[in-house]
């Protein structure tokens, strides 16, 4: 049994996310943790919001509410349609915690008693018409790089490249919209990442369990070369600036840079866990108390990558404190919503709490898992997830446990029957399992997700074809020990379906368990031989067939969708 600690990248606060957010890291990370749970290990998965920064002032500001009140509200509803979800973390905490404030001052402290931290004058911008200094996002103007025109302070969403407010090209204020800007001097502190450089990169060489995808965007930063990294802000909302635990002289008026505290987050809401739940988070964090045998896995989109190779490595391993750092990581490429970006402002795209009024989470779960954009950027459209969701899961799975169950609660009074002795068609159902169980099983502990649910789909797929070869159905008349043998097995499929396939579909999972009276605690990934397994609830035990587990999405149910969620129509 392993420890395993989970973290997904931390949602920002600013509204409710939408499924490409979903499907490049909190659900892959809630399939993990469900998976490795089944599995029997100790499993700890953390997520939270992050609060800080421009993109919680800004979206305060544009819901009119004070910032705190703005967060407060939040983070309850994400909390609860990330439950609504399925998304099983055992804490969704706060980046605004008082655990997250003191462990970012103590990291700043501790880089500074390093000497990696020094105090510098540095050109921002400021807004004449606002009064105030106007970090990251709180500047938009053309992008240097691409040219396109609503490209923010701190990034352009156009090509993805990391920005500095005053690269700007015909900046103007997100608040105000005044062009009425000027450069000012400004102190800030600054993490001297060009002096980390050598140990990170060392760090990065020896790192094993990280995909392509991600070493390369680590590279590609290394080999520009690091650049020493402001890490203050003229913020009034954040971790305050200190020195010696007391406010900072100078930096009254300034706060942490939102990079900065947010994946010290992932501990500081794992502290939060401890102190809801009495839980000892430093045997999670800390390998001089015990966390020296944990399997640290991260998820993230690959626009996080760098800040999680790179910069959160920089604050880690230059403390020189025992932290865990990341042993795995599993990055995603875009979910684009018809071959653009998913969109807030134009109306483009579904967001995770508008997905859950049209259907139920598990369609959603399904499609973002087998579909995962993990090799490339994938797409998403009204017909390939009607299509999916009709094919594998109303006709495959759906099918297989409707069918059954209510041939065996008509005809069987709603017992599993004894039946027979096993023969050709149960022989090869076992064979087949064996082999798919193992593939699956792999595919999840590779964190290979378009693989899992295959293989998964493929498992459902050989119990349909062992019906068809068992045929319980016309041979009841004829021969009733094998169409009973035929039920029994196929009720030990059902159970199977509902323990390989929970860590992505848990509330079906959950319903097919409740169909055979089976508790959810019961829930464990197979280990025994397929022979086993596919015996293992006696004759005599009653079951009740579930209601229709999926219906059909219908085209006329497409057509309006796509009106009113837009797409390319
Ligand atoms: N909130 C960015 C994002 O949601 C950021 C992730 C923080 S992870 C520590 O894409
Ligand atoms: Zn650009």
């Amino acid at each position: 049994m392993a420890r395993i600690l989970i973290t997904s990248a931390l949602p920002y606060i600013n509204g409710v996310k939408h499924l490409g957010n979903l499907a490049g890291s909190m659900l892959p990370a809630d399939v993990h943790a469900r998976f490795m749970r089944a599995k029997g290990h100790e499993v700890l998965a953390i997520c939270a919001t992050d609060e800080h920064g421009t993109p919680a002032e800004l979206a305060a500001a544009k819901a009119g509410q004070d910032v705190k009140a703005y967060c407060d509200e939040q983070h309850e509803v994400q909390r609860r349609v990330g439950e609504a979800f399925g998304l099983s973390w055992d804490y969704f905490g706060r980046t605004s915690s008082r655990q997250n404030a003191e462990l970012t001052q103590h990291f700043a402290e501790v880089l500074e008693s390093k000497g990696l931290i020094a105090e510098v004058t540095e050109q921002q911008v400021y807004s004449i018409d606002d009064g105030r200094f106007l970090p990251d996002r709180y500047v938009e103007g053309t992008c240097p790089n691409c040219g396109h025109e609503k490209a923010r302070g701190d990034q352009c969403d156009n090509c993805g490249k990391l920005l500095d407010p005053v690269d700007l090209i015909e900046p103007y204020s997100a608040i105000s919209g005044s062009r009425n800007l000027e450069v000012r001097d400004t102190r800030n502190l600054q993490l001297k990442q060009t002096v980390m450089e050598p140990r990170i990169r060392a760090w990065v060489d020896a790192a094993q369990g990280w995909p392509p995808l991600a070493k390369s965007i680590a590279y590609k930063w290394l080999d520009e070369g690091l650049r020493d990294r402001t890490i203050t802000r003229d913020l009034s909302w954040g971790v305050r600036v200190t020195k010696d635990g007391e406010p900072r002289e100078g930096f009254e008026n300034k706060v942490f840079y939102v990079w900065f505290d947010a994946p010290i987050g992932y501990i500081a809401a794992t502290a939060e866990w401890a102190e809801a739940t009495g839980g000892d988070w430093e045997r999670w964090w800390r390998s001089d108390k015990g966390a020296e045998d944990v399997r640290y896995v991260q998820f993230m989109g690959k626009d996080n990558v760098a800040f999680h190779t790179v910069s959160f490595p920089a604050t880690i391993l230059g403390s020189e404190e025992p932290w865990k750092t990341v042993d795995r990581l599993k990055a995603f490429n875009w979910l684009n919503w018809y071959g653009g970006k998913f969109s807030t402002s134009e109306n483009r795209g579904v967001f995770m709490d508008q997905a859950l009024d049209l259907l139920p989470a598990d369609y959603w779960r399904w499609y973002l898992v087998a579909n995962a954009p993990e090799s490339s950027d994938t797409q998403f459209t009204w017909e390939h997830f009607q299509g999916t969701v009709n094919k594998d899961l109303a006709d495959v799975l759906g099918n297989f446990v409707n069918r059954i169950l209510r041939f065996g609660a008509s005809r069987f009074d709603g017992h599993i029957p004894k039946g027979g002795e096993p023969g050709e068609a149960e022989r090869w159902l076992y064979d087949e399992v064996e082999t798919r169980l193992a593939a699956i099983a792999a595919h999840h502990e590779a964190m290979d997700y378009r693989k899992a649910a295959a293989e998964t789909r493929a498992l459902w797929a050989a119990g349909n074809e062992y019906l068809t070869k068992a045929e319980p159905w016309t041979h009841f008349k004829t021969d009733p020990e094998r169409a009973a043998l035929g039920v029994r097995t196929g009720v030990n499929l059902c159970r199977l379906f509902a323990m390989v396939s929970a860590p992505i579909l848990p509330f079906t999972s959950a319903k097919i368990l409740d169909a055979l009276g089976l508790a959810h605690e019961d829930l464990h990934w197979p280990e025994a031989s397929a022979e086993e397994v596919l015996t293992a609830l006696q004759p005599g035990r009653p079951f009740t067939p579930p209601d229709v587990l999926f219906r059909k999405i219908e085209d006329e149910q497409v057509a309006e969708w796509t009106e009113r969620f837009g797409g390319e129509g």
